[in-house]
Formats: C-alpha cells, structure tokens, sequence
C-alpha cells in the first residue's frame, strides 16, 4: 500500500529586494526564479516545486508589494491578492531591521484580514554582526502579528533554511501530489529560458531598459548533436520600448547582446543538465507595458 502524501501551498511575501526570489530557489535547490538587486523584477507568479519524502511544498513567489503605475504593475499586485488568498500558509520575509516600512506593515493587515497562519523569516542574516539588532527585530514583528514561528536564516548561504522548510511541513494537508515528484516548477522550461534571458539583462543593463524589457521564447525544441548528445534549440526575443533601446541591447558590433546570450545560456544548461544552443533577437514594441493585447500575448495573463 502506498503511503499517504502530503501537499502544502505557501505563498513568499515581502517588500521588494528582501530575498524571495533567493528563498525559493534555495528551497528547491534551482534557479527557478530571478534574482537581481533591481526591485521589482518578478513579474510572473513562479511556483517552485519540492518533494521531500511525502510532502511536497508548492511555493509561490510573488512580486513586492508596490504601487501600480503601469498595467503591468496593476497585473504584479493583483497577483499577490491571489497568491495570499489561496494557500494554507505565507511566509512573511524581512530585513534583519526592526524599522518596519509601509509596505510591511499593509501584508501584515492583509495577514491578519485572511487569518493567514504566517512564519516571519528574517533573511540576510549573514550580513548580521550584531545579535542584539536581530533580537530587536524578532520583537518588533512579534508585537504586529502572532506568528507561528519567526525563522532567521539566510538564503545566501543556506543557514536556517532547513529549520525553515521543517517549521513549513506542519501547515501540510493529506492530498495527491500536484506535480511530479522530481519537478521544480510549475512554468515549462521555455518559460524559465526567457526569465534567465531576462535576468541577464537585469544584471548588465541600466535602469531605464530593463524594466522596459520583455523576453519570450518563440521556439524550444529538443534534439541531437552529431554526437547523439541531447542539446536544447532555444530562440528568444527581448522586447523593448525604444530604438535607443534595442541599441544599448545589442552594443557595439553586438557585443552586448552576445554577453547577456552567453551567460543566460550558461544558466540555462545548469537548470536544464544539457547543452543549450540559444539564440537571440532584439525587437522595438513601444509602450509594450500599457498595451494589454501585448500583455496576454507576453504571459501576462489577467
Ligand atoms: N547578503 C545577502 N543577500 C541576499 C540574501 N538573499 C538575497 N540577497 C540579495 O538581495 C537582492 C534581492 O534578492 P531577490 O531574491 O531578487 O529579492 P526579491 O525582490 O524579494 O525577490 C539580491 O541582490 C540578492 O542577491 C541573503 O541571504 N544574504
Ligand atoms: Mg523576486
């Protein structure tokens, strides 16, 4: 007889640049979400995936709490109210700052409104020298919301991330499992392609162009080298807004866009375990971001 399995649904929440992103990918042992020190570069809801034993945790990352400015931004908070409404558990993750900001302050009433059972994870606690300021904080938050553990760790170095994932399996519930066992997301692999592209760009690129990007991947196939070798053909397209733009994408003599292609391949052949033969074009849609037609074409779905 087969054993019984269990399933939990935990949504990561927290104010821009906190380390969610870092989080789930040290949970499931893969980059499967972007990481950048740009605020606000998590745009779609990722699921990562993990099975240990009979539990399997599903977590979604969820883009910063922030102000819609765009519909792009309206899409990014609209899928936090989504992501918080439906999940046995948040983890609520800070700054080892007992400075609590707006933004924190608004997820805890959104906590408290859905009696959402929460752990508080303190992250970057690598970057901690001082116990006492770390205490201060734990405090602080305890005096905003019970929650049912407060976890400091650090997603950088993996300390505490274990004692976090144990604090996790109480909120599990008896269900099938809703992803195969050895998964690490929800999102197909052409989708996670075009984020590493995109996290490439994030890295190597000024402020103004990146938030102006999109990446899709227009075509992903498996194949064969000559050698009998799986090998992934992958053809990406940044999106952006302005010819100055595409310019600045592309570099001198296509220097840049070769950089940023080289270095998300290499990722990409680390999150797929095969060679990635990936290649890059760079398009001008202007105003992508307010244009909702091109939004549902890009995966931003309502
Ligand atoms: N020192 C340190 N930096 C971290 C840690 N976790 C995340 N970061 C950095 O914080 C920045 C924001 O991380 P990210 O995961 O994208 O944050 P998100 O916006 O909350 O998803 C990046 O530069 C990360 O490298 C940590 O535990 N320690
Ligand atoms: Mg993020």
């Amino acid at each position: 007889m087969s054993k019984q399995t269990q399933s939990a649904f935990i949504a990561i929440v927290g104010r821009p640049n906190v380390g969610k992103s870092s989080l789930m990918n040290r949970m499931v042992g893969q980059k499967v979400a972007i990481v950048s020190d740009k605020p606000q570069t998590t745009r779609t809801r990722i699921m990562g995936v993990l099975t240990k034993e009979e539990t399997q945790f599903v977590f979604l990352d969820t883009p910063g709490l922030h102000k819609p400015r765009t519909r792009l931004g309206d899409y990014m908070v609209k899928s936090i109210g989504e992501a918080v409404g439906s999940v046995d558990a948040a983890v609520l993750v800070v700054e080892p700052d007992a400075r609590i900001r707006p933004e924190e302050t608004e997820l805890i009433a959104q906590l408290k409104a859905s009696r959402m059972p929460a752990i508080l994870v303190i992250n970057k606690i690598d970057l901690v020298a001082d116990k006492a300021a770390l205490l201060a904080c734990i405090a602080a938050y305890k005096d905003l919301y019970e929650f049912s553990s407060v976890v400091p760790l650090s997603a950088k170095t993996g300390d505490g991330v274990a004692e976090l994932l144990d604090e996790m399996a109480a909120f599990a519930a008896d269900s099938p499992h809703f992803f195969p066992d050895d998964a690490i997301s929800d999102q197909p692999e052409r989708v996670l392609v075009a984020e590493l592209l995109r996290e490439q760009i994030l890295r190597t690129m000024r402020d103004e162009v990146p938030h102006g990007v999109a990446v899709v991947t227009e075509s992903f196939r498996e194949a064969e080298t000559t050698s009998g070798a799986p090998i992934i053909h992958a053809e990406c397209v940044i999106y952006c807004e302005r010819d100055t733009h595409k310019g600045m994408l592309i570099g001198k003599g296509g220097a840049r866009l070769k950089e940023i292609s080289a270095a998300a391949r290499l990722e990409a052949e680390r999150l797929l375990g095969v060679k990635v033969n990936l290649k890059t074009w760079v398009k001008v849609k202007e105003d992508w971001r307010n244009r909702q037609g091109l939004l549902n074409g890009f995966g931003y779905s309502d």
